[in-house]
């Protein structure tokens, strides 16, 4: 590996070589088990690429602020349970006590990626979950907020996706099934925390033909799911107003 060098000619070694000083940051991914008998859901092997590959931080980029930041991304995949999906997800919270949590979902009907505005504070359904669960209407939380906004800097994920030719559009809330559950349920859990950021993007379905209304490939989705993590690290070192997006 060649050395870069500075401008008055010193070579600077590579940012990987320097470990002890690098920063950490630990990013929590999840998606759900197989949903609607999808066969290939991208909910749950974007998450799995971006847990085995890394995100694609490049370490000469010295520009970027992630440049010197190792980023550790973890995988979770979660039952379509209104309870033990979130209970699942909060559990791994707990335990790898993430700083950035992106939450995913699958939207059968979606064209591009789906980036979710906010959790609101009811669930209505006449859909059984896969517990057998029908929790007719009724808030989340009795005392909790109509809703939580999402932590993630929408702005900077569509800037980064249009640069990557990804299409995306931004939704107003995840429905109110259990992915709209689950995302109000992470956003009570970084509110109480305070430093953590979590959000919720819904990916459509694996579509490997160009398909002008239906799907992504999944080389897509993989690429859409490392520009999120990088974007939302971005963000986290480094919050500024024209990253958010509402
Ligand atoms: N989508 C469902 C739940 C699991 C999933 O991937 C939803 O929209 O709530």
């Amino acid at each position: 590996m060649a050395a870069r060098r500075t401008r008055n000619g010193h070579p600077v070694r590579r940012a990987r070589l320097h470990w002890g000083r690098m920063k950490q940051l630990t990013v929590v991914i999840s998606g759900f088990d197989p949903y609607e008998g999808v066969s290939v859901n991208p909910s749950l092997v974007v998450p799995d690429a971006l847990a085995n590959e890394g995100v694609g931080v490049d370490p000469d980029n010295i520009e970027d602020p992630l440049h010197d930041v190792a980023i550790d991304v973890h995988a979770v995949h979660v039952p379509v349970s209104f309870r033990n999906g979130w209970a699942k997800l909060r559990d791994t919270l707990e335990d790898v006590q993430p700083n950035i949590v992106i939450a995913t979902g699958l939207k059968r009907a979606s064209r591009g990626i789906l980036l979710e505005r906010c959790a609101i504070n009811l669930k209505d359904t006449t859909r059984p979950d896969a517990e057998n669960v029908i929790p007719g209407r009724r808030v989340i939380n009795e005392d909790g907020p109509a809703a939580y906004w999402t932590g993630l800097p929408l702005r900077a994920i569509l800037n980064a996706f249009a640069k990557d030719n990804i299409p995306a559009t931004l939704s107003s809330d995840a429905g109110t099934y259990v992915c709209n559950a689950l995302f109000y349920q992470l956003q009570e859990w970084a509110a109480q925390r305070g430093d953590t950021m979590g959000g919720f993007v819904n990916l459509p379905p694996v579509n490997e033909q160009p398909h002008p209304q239906h799907g992504l490939s999944l080389r897509q989705q993989v690429q859409a799911g490392k520009d999120l993590v990088r974007s939302a690290a971005r963000y986290y070192l480094q919050p500024t107003s024209k990253d958010i997006l509402l």
